[in-house]
């Protein structure tokens, strides 16, 4: 059993890091209180990774009335959050603290 317990591990630990790397990664860049791009195209029904880079010299907080998320985000600094996964749509986000200019929409198809 002893001589067992490393391929063991990896036949249980192989899978979770498989699917840790499986998650797609997209991006969306602050800067001058606006989101970058302001549309970003994900697919459906997967959850994904979305790195925040805020460029502004103020922090940002990343939320949405038609998905669960908040998230704050430092001045000159990044982040990032799982979400999804969504059903084929679209789906406002804005920045909470810059509201009149920080709007995106999420396009899932
Ligand atoms: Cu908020």
């Amino acid at each position: 059993m002893k001589r067992l317990l490393p391929f063991v591990l990896a036949a249980l630990l192989l899978p979770l890091l498989a699917s840790a790397a499986d998650v797609a990664s997209y991006t969306l860049t602050l800067k001058d209180h606006r989101y970058q791009p302001s549309e970003l195209r994900i697919p459906a029904n997967v959850r994904i990774k979305l790195e925040l880079i805020n460029q502004d010299p103020s922090p940002e907080e990343f939320e949405s009335d038609d998905f669960p998320a908040e998230k704050i985000v430092m001045p000159n600094s990044r982040t990032s959050l799982f979400i999804g996964p969504f059903k084929p749509g679209r789906y406002r986000f804005y920045g909470d603290f810059h509201q009149p200019t920080a709007q995106g929409m999420l396009v899932v198809e």
